[in-house]
């Protein structure tokens, strides 16, 4: 699930010098930025110009998957209409962004399968016209084809993060049901279905002191769902046959006791949907295939479409495209962005971005992590300790630490990358003391409210 695996070890941190905006972004989809979303970049070299970041997603809990890599380069497209190498009116730089959350491959499960990200509701790209590693998008090579495929795995899912019954801030629970309220309907679409398998995912939960019974249906599906005493938690990974591609499910709860509540957290579907493309921009999620490679037949609009390979960030490809066909290696799953310029995504905020350089530092027994209200604070409390206990320190803002460590986007596991990527380049001197300075909380989305709490997510 960890979708921020860069290739290079940084030396030091991208932003460590040059010019930087800092642009957020929601959605998946291919963006196009032009002078009117980012004046600055009037009169840059076109090749200078470079987008930096990762895909959704959080980083992983496990400390076997730690990277303490700062930001890469994505692979790009500069186009620069006049050929004059001068960013103006007229030019555009596309990138493929996600937002916070992602789709991804669960072999297990063989489907995909959505994480919402518990710490973050938008993703971070940055931007600068200071590249020190130009990447741009380039054609992918050839394959020949042992598979026709027409075919693609569309996906659909209702997640709403409402209540968080013991304070933890990782699971959210959506729908609340009860003795008064037993019954509630969801309607999920997907853009297609070519007829067979279903693939449904979804997850429950009884507080109560007893078994509760959930009972989940739609058209070609019922699922009885007992779940037993106290708050037990329950995903259901399943399947069914239907031809729709509209799908209205009605979850019902028989509450086992008249206190007892029940949740739900999520409801997700994969169907095979006509590969067929309407314009504008589509992506595309195609199975990891039982052939190596295979060749994708795409009906409705074929002139003027280009293909991007994006399963990776950093490692995006151009598609060949004849006829709204193309052929690729695919025995791992593979994301595409179809697009014919008649319609991008732009960020829903652009920032300068100061220069910094956490990944280049020196050593520092003591890391002060301070919510921005409370910094000048914490340069105080970490001046006396290096004055009075004669030890190094660092003092930082939690959005310094994700800028670097997670994409710009809150992720609690940035600090401990942080720390780590301290102890291995100062091994010597390694970080001994944590100080994080701000107000503890458990919803860091601020889904609750409490925005204006300086917090820090932990
Ligand atoms: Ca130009
Ligand atoms: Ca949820």
């Amino acid at each position: 699930m960890a979708s921020f695996l860069p290739t290079v070890k940084a030396q030091g941190s991208a932003l460590g010098s040059g010019r930087w905006w800092r642009l957020t972004v929601e959605q998946e989809g291919l963006y196009r930025l032009t002078t009117a979303e980012v004046p600055g970049l009037a009169g840059a070299s076109v090749d200078s110009i470079g987008v930096y970041g990762a895909g959704g997603g959080m980083l992983s809990l496990l400390n076997s998957e730690v990277s303490t890599d700062g930001l890469q380069p994505l692979a790009i497209d500069v186009i620069d209409a006049d050929g004059n190498g001068v960013f103006g009116d007229g030019d555009a730089v596309l990138f493929f962004g996600e937002g916070a959350g992602q789709w991804y491959w669960s072999q297990a499960d063989s489907r995909w399968e959505y994480e919402q990200h518990a710490y973050a509701t938008t993703n971070h790209y940055f931007l600068t016209t200071s590249c020190r590693e130009r990447l741009r998008i380039a054609t992918a090579a050839t394959v020949a084809a042992t598979e026709e495929e027409s075919i693609y795995t569309s996906v659909a899912h209702v997640d709403n993060d409402l209540v968080n019954i013991f304070q933890t801030g990782q699971k959210w629970m959506g729908e609340r049901f009860n003795t008064s309220l037993t019954s509630r309907t969801f309607t999920l679409q997907t853009a297609g279905n070519s007829g067979g398998t279903v693939k449904l995912r979804y997850a429950l939960a009884n507080h109560a002191s007893v078994t509760s019974q959930f009972v989940v249906s739609t058209t070609g599906y019922t699922n009885h769902v007992g779940i037993t005493s106290r708050l037990v938690y329950n995903t259901v990974v399943d399947a069914f046959t239907s031809t729709a591609s509209t799908f209205t499910f009605n979850v019902t709860f028989n509450a086992g006791e008249s206190s007892a509540s029940g949740y739900l957290d999520f409801i997700e579907l994969n169907t095979q949907a006509p590969l067929t493309f309407g314009g504008g921009q589509l992506v595309v999620r195609h199975n990891p295939g039982t052939g190596s490679t295979a060749r994708f037949h795409m009906g409705g609009q074929t002139s003027g479409v280009r293909v991007w390979e994006v399963t990776q960030a950093g490692h995006e490809r151009e598609m060949g495209v004849a006829d709204g066909q193309w052929s690729d290696s695919t025995l791992t799953e593979r994301r595409y962005i179809v697009f014919d310029g008649s319609s991008y995504r732009t960020p829903t905020a652009v920032a300068t971005q100061a220069n910094q350089n956490l990944h280049g530092c020196g050593a520092a027994e003591l890391v002060v992590v301070s919510h921005p209200a409370l910094l000048s604070e914490a340069q105080r409390v970490a001046t006396l300790h290096e004055l009075f206990d004669g030890i190094s320190t660092l003092t930082v803002t939690d959005q310094e630490v994700y800028n670097e460590y997670s994409s710009g986007k809150q992720d609690p596991l940035a600090l401990r990358t942080l720390l780590r990527d301290l102890k291995s380049r100062h091994a010597s001197e390694p970080p001994r003391w944590l100080l994080i300075m701000g107000s503890g909380t458990y919803d860091a989305r601020h889904l609750l409210g409490g925005a204006d709490v300086p917090s820090v997510a932990v």
